[in-house]
C-alpha cells in the first residue's frame, strides 16, 4: 500500500497511543496532531518520540467542545476539570499555539489522507460538528472516529450525502467496542444464516493506565444508571475518584449504549435490539477482571443453533485493542477512499458481508 499520511485530533490517551502504535505499522506517517491548545504539523512526518515525551503526564484530549471554533478553547471545556500541567500538545517543540487548531488541520488537508478523531464525545453532536467543519473547509479524504454512543451514528448518516459530494470516507466507531469487537462479531456471524444474539462483554484493568485514560473512565461512568453524558461531563476528577471508591475500584456496566448494535444492524447482521454490550472496569489492577468475549448466537443453513465466540487474550491491553484496530480501520478507509467510495462506513461493513 502507498504511504498514508494522517492527522490526530486530540493528544489524550488515545491520540498519543495511536501515534505510538503507528510507528509499528507499515505505511503510516503521522503529519499532524492537535488539541485545544495548538497544532503540530510536519509534512515530512512528526517526531513522535519527542511529541510523546513532551505530552506524557500533560494530558489533554480536547480540541474544543464547540466544534473547534475556538470559543471553548479559552476556558474550562464545558466544565471538564483538567488536571496536571495543562499545556497539551504545545509542550512539544514541534507545536505552535493556535486559536483554531481544527482549521490548521483543514488548511493542510490536501496533504492529509486521513484524520483520526481521538476526542471524547461529551456532547453527542460534537464529532458530527467537527465533521461539518471538514466538509465546509473542503477536505476530502478519510475521517475516522472511536466514538461509542449508538445515537451518534444516525447523526453521521444524516451527513452521508455531504460526505459523498465532498469525497469523504467516514469510518465511525472504530475503536475496540464499537470497532474491533463489532468486526469480530461480523466475522463470527458468517457461519449463520440468522443471528439471534450478540453479546459483547469486555474486561479492562487500568491501574497504571488510569491517568492516561481518565477520559475513557469518565465516558464509562456516563453509562451508569445514575449518570448521563452531561452529568458525567460536569464531574470533577475528585468526584470521579469518589465514584470509583464507592465501587471498591471495580465498576460493572450493563446494557451500555454502544454503537455495536446499530453498526451490526446497518451491516445487515442482526437487529440492534439483539446486541448487548457490558463490561467490567478495574482501576485497582492491571489484570483484566474478566476475559473480553464476543458471543454470536445463530442458526446455520443446516438447522443447527450454535454460538461462535471470540476472545481477546488477557495479556493484550486496552490500548493495543483500541489503537491497533483504529489504525487498521483507517487503512481500510483509505483503500475505500482511493477507490472512490465515499459516505459513512461502520466497522462491520469493512468485514465480509452477511
Ligand atoms: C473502547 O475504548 O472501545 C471502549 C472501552 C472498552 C475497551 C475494551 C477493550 C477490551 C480489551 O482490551 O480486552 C470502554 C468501554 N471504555
Amino acid at each position: 500500500m502507498d504511504e498514508i499520511t494522517f492527522a490526530v485530533l486530540g493528544t489524550g490517551g488515545i491520540g498519543r497511543r495511536t501515534l505510538e502504535v503507528s510507528q509499528h505499522k507499515d505505511a503510516l506517517t503521522p503529519v499532524a496532531a492537535c488539541d485545544r491548545h495548538g497544532t503540530a504539523i510536519d509534512a515530512d512526518g512528526l517526531d513522535v518520540d519527542e511529541l510523546l515525551a513532551a505530552t506524557e503526564g500533560n494530558i489533554d484530549s480536547e480540541v474544543a467542545t464547540d466544534g473547534g471554533t475556538g470559543a471553548a478553547a479559552a476556558e474550562g471545556e464545558g466544565g471538564i476539570k483538567q488536571h496536571g500541567e495543562d499545556r497539551g500538545v504545545v509542550a512539544s517543540a514541534q507545536a505552535r499555539p493556535s486559536e483554531d487548531p481544527i482549521q490548521d488541520i483543514i488548511d493542510h488537508g490536501d496533504r492529509i489522507d486521513a484524520v483520526l478523531l481521538a476526542l471524547p464525545n461529551y456532547e453527542h453532536d460534537f464529532i458530527p460538528r467537527v465533521a461539518d467543519r471538514f466538509v465546509e473547509g473542503g477536505y476530502s479524504g478519510v475521517m475516522i472516529d472511536v466514538l461509542k454512543r449508538s445515537r451518534v451514528i444516525d447523526m453521521l448518516d444524516d451527513r452521508s450525502e455531504a460526505f459523498e459530494e465532498q469525497g469523504i470516507t467516514f469510518v465511525c466507531g472504530a475503536g475496540a467496542t464499537p470497532g474491533f469487537l463489532t468486526g469480530a462479531a461480523a466475522l463470527a456471524a458468517q457461519s449463520f444464516v440468522e443471528v439471534t444474539d450478540v453479546d459483547i462483554h469486555w474486561g479492562v484493568g487500568l491501574k497504571s493506565g488510569y491517568e492516561d485514560n481518565r477520559g475513557t473512565v469518565r465516558e464509562d461512568i456516563a453509562h451508569l444508571p445514575e449518570y448521563d453524558i452531561e452529568t458525567a461531563r460536569d464531574l470533577t476528577d475528585e468526584e470521579i475518584e469518589a465514584i470509583i471508591d464507592a465501587h471498591d475500584g471495580v465498576i460493572e456496566f450493563e446494557d451500555m449504549e454502544h454503537a455495536d448494535d446499530v453498526l451490526l444492524e446497518r451491516a445487515g447482521i442482526c437487529d440492534a435490539d439483539d446486541v448487548s454490550v457490558g463490561g467490567v472496569l478495574d482501576v485497582e489492577s492491571d489484570e483484566k477482571p474478566t476475559t473480553t468475549t464476543v458471543s454470536v448466537m445463530g442458526t446455520t443453513f443446516d438447522g443447527e443453533t450454535a454460538t461462535n465466540t471470540f476472545q481477546l487474550d488477557d495479556a493484550t491491553s486496552m490500548e493495543a485493542n483500541v489503537n491497533g484496530p483504529a489504525l487498521g480501520y483507517l487503512k481500510a478507509g483509505v483503500r475505500r477512499n482511493r477507490a472512490g467510495e465515499y459516505g459513512v462506513f461502520g466497522p462491520a461493513e469493512l468485514m465480509p458481508g452477511f
